[in-house]
């Protein structure tokens, strides 16, 4: 399998001992001084359309990037043609460092991780509460993707005008993660998006969910259509007629402190094959400090785990080690068990 560090791939920058002395020496930066910096939004069959100053800019991978690919969110080094003009083709020269990454396998099993998402700050893990039916181990494993990966999640629920939250609330209740819910009448009116909108400001968020939750439906009632204009055309019409999303597609906020959405396709699973629990707990503070009396390599579910004395002597609350564990407990088991 391939393991990648947390925040880096591997081939971002190749140090390596030099002769006259220790001075880092980076594989491919020095050739590409004059390039321009830019940011992908969406993928398209190895084009790669991208934000440059103003400018959309069509752009394919340069050779010299390998196998490693460029990702909706990436920030880049371009150069060639950069006008942004209809039949121009710009090359991605550099993959510039990650600060998060929200990756998935199809299932457990697949040993080919792929990054969703690079650089987000934040996971909207949208759920319908009807039409398709809560998944609340789909929404754990989102989760776990999201405190593996370095972003903060999100809770939105949508289409409570087919059924209350209250249930899946209280599920989630002690993991403290903000939470919006939404339905088709504020949607329609705009209160859905201005409830939502508080808490993407400045941050680049990733949607994720199930097909049909309504992210895209939400997605279009935060960002004016214009704009969505401009960087393609990125649905399908499904078989029964309904419009889905086939590739992540950044979208830019408007609004004093900017911000950026994500939309991307329905997922079915949420493979955690490639999760570091450590990187899970490091999202839980209140209970971190109490894994120092762990044995090595614990699973915080075994019985010599130091967490349940945590707890007992009261130094956080057994509702969070009970949530803490069932998320973790989510890479054991199966989907839709
Ligand atoms: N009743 C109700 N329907 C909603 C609401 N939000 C979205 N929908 C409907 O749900 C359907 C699916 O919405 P989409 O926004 O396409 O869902 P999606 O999550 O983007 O789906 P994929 O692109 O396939 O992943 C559409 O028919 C929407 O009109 C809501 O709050 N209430
Ligand atoms: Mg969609
Ligand atoms: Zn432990």
């Amino acid at each position: 399998m391939r393991r990648y560090g947390k925040h880096t791939d591997e081939d971002d920058v190749r140090v390596r001992p030099n002769r006259k002395g220790n001075r880092p020496r980076t594989h491919i930066r020095p050739k590409h001084e004059d390039a321009a910096d830019g940011m992908v939004l969406t993928v398209d069959r190895g084009r790669l359309t991208c934000l440059v100053d103003d400018r959309i800019v069509l752009a394919m991978k340069a050779r010299e990037l390998g196998r490693k690919a460029a990702v909706v969110g990436d920030r880049v080094a371009l150069v060639g043609d950069l006008s942004g003009k209809k039949d121009t083709l710009a090359r991605i020269v550099r993959i510039e460092e990650r600060t998060s990454v929200l990756r998935r396998t199809a299932d457990d099993d697949d040993p080919y991780e792929r990054v969703v998402v690079a650089n987000a700050d934040q996971l909207a893990v949208v759920t319908a509460l009807a039409d398709p039916e809560p998944r609340p181990r789909l929404i754990d494993r989102c989760l776990v993707a999201a405190f593996d990966g370095g972003l903060t999640p999100l809770l939105v629920l949508t289409k409570s005008d087919l059924a209350p939250p209250d249930e899946l609330l209280e599920l989630y209740g002690a993991l403290d993660i903000p939470y919006v819910v939404t339905n088709r009448e504020e949607l329609e009116n705009g209160d859905a998006a201005d409830r939502v909108r508080e808490h993407l400001e400045g941050k680049i968020t990733a949607f994720v969910g199930h097909s049909g939750v309504g992210k895209t439906t939400l997605v279009n009632a935060l960002v004016p259509e214009d704009r969505r204009r401009t960087t393609g055309h990125v649905n399908a019409v499904t078989g029964r007629g309904r419009h889905t999303t086939t590739s992540a597609l950044a979208l830019p906020l408007d609004g004093e402190d900017g911000g950026w959405v994500v939309d991307t396709p329905g997922v079915r699973s949420f493979g955690l094959a490639h999760i570091d629990p450590s990187r899970v707990i490091h999202a839980f503070p209140d209970l971190e400090p109490g894994t120092a009396g762990c044995p090595r390599a614990c699973s915080h579910d075994e019985p010599d785990c130091a967490l349940d004395e945590w707890v007992a002597q009261g130094h956080a609350d057994p509702a969070r080690l009970y949530s803490l564990r069932r998320l973790l407990a989510t890479r054991e088991r199966r989907e839709g068990d």
